[in-house]
């Protein structure tokens, strides 16, 4: 059986499980801080989660890891078949992950672990983001999903990577990001209602408390 590396918390472990749930794969749960010890950089090579253990061996990265899962389990497929069509969901997911969610984890230390970020890289995140989540909205399609009309992979990584940034502009800016985005918010919305979605939703707060500490206690 398929087993999934990582923790409630992580946004990225999060793409995974949903897909995974999504797809009504089997899976098991191998709850995994990222760590740097031997043995789990036998695993990951970089010590991040998510990381999917498959017969072969271990897969790491959470774009890899999407695509192999609907290689293996098609149907239900969360790519569309159509090869133009999916590669504007992979462009709406690389969108979502480089241009919002990494651009607000470079305030992830101030805005989540009690450290603090230079002026400069506050400025800087603040501008980037706001392009960023510009250039998303300009790619996408919202009809009712981010793609179209089809429920894609680009839906999760969306919500999964727009969450932390809403919460960084928040925190760090008093900026609502998605204020004047009112196609994102019906969008998550729609997500929310999902049963998949509450399971790992849910599951992200039963976990915050543990995490908070394992990461306050180092
Ligand atoms: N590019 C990676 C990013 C994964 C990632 O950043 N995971 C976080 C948890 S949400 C992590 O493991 N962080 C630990 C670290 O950066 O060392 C992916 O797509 O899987």
């Amino acid at each position: 059986m398929l087993k999934l590396y990582g923790f409630t918390v992580s946004n990225y472990f999060n793409i995974v499980k949903v897909a995974l749930l999504e797809k009504g794969v089997d899976f098991e749960i191998v709850d995994t801080f990222p760590n740097q010890t031997d043995e789990f950089l036998g695993k990951s090579a970089i010590g991040k989660v998510p990381c999917l253990e498959t017969e072969h061996g271990f897969l790491t990265e959470a774009s890899v890891i999407l695509d192999y899962l609907d290689d293996i389990h098609s149907e239900p497929s969360l790519y569309p078949t159509d090869p133009w069509q999916k590669a504007k969901v992979r462009e709406l997911m690389k969108y979502s992950e480089l241009y919002v969610e990494l651009v607000a984890r470079r305030c992830f230390p101030e805005a989540f672990f009690g450290g603090q970020v230079s002026d400069e890289t506050r400025e800087q995140v603040k501008a980037d983001l706001q392009k960023g989540v510009a250039a998303l909205r300009r790619i996408a399609v919202f009809s009712p999903y981010i793609a179209g009309e089809a429920l894609s992979y680009a839906d999760f990584c969306f919500m999964f990577c727009i969450g932390p940034a809403v919460q960084v502009g928040q925190m760090m800016f008093g900026m609502d990001l998605l204020a004047d985005f009112p196609e994102a918010q019906a969008l998550l919305a729609l997500l929310n209602e999902r049963e998949h979605v509450k399971t790992v939703n849910d599951d992200m707060q039963k976990g915050m408390q543990a995490y908070l500490q394992a990461v306050q206690g180092k």
